[in-house]
């Protein structure tokens, strides 16, 4: 009994002093138009690149034209750590991406990059 004792002592130490796992949170590793990058002719679709798995039902893009219109085409779709959306054209100038994503840890993250359509 006391020997039983002693020993799931040790495993919880053991469990308390594992590290968890990295504490990075899903962050845009790279995206497709380069972030920001100029390409001659507007994007079918933006892709996105995250350093972890995407929850695809917390996770979220939207796209603004240079005119700031709203440029999506559909649903943003998610694939373990990418997530891509279709874009109707908006014409040469800057767009915005905003994201906003849940990463299989649980954590929130978002933020925005720009690229540019033109010659
Ligand atoms: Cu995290």
């Amino acid at each position: 009994m006391r020997r039983s004792s002693f020993s799931s002592m040790i495993v919880f130490m053991v469990l308390l002093l594992t590290p968890g796992q990295a504490s990075a949170h899903a962050e845009l590793d790279h995206a497709e138009p380069r972030v920001g990058n100029k390409v001659a002719s507007p994007p079918r679709e933006v892709t996105l690149w995250f350093t972890q798995k995407l929850e695809a039902a917390f996770s979220s893009i939207s796209v603004t034209g240079p005119s700031g219109q709203r440029v999506e085409a559909g649903k943003a779709r998610v694939s373990g750590n990418q997530m891509s959306i279709p874009l109707k054209s908006g014409g040469a100038g800057t767009y915005h991406v905003n994201w906003r994503v849940l990463s299989v840890d649980a954590h929130t993250t978002d933020g925005s990059f720009t690229f540019q359509v033109g010659p």
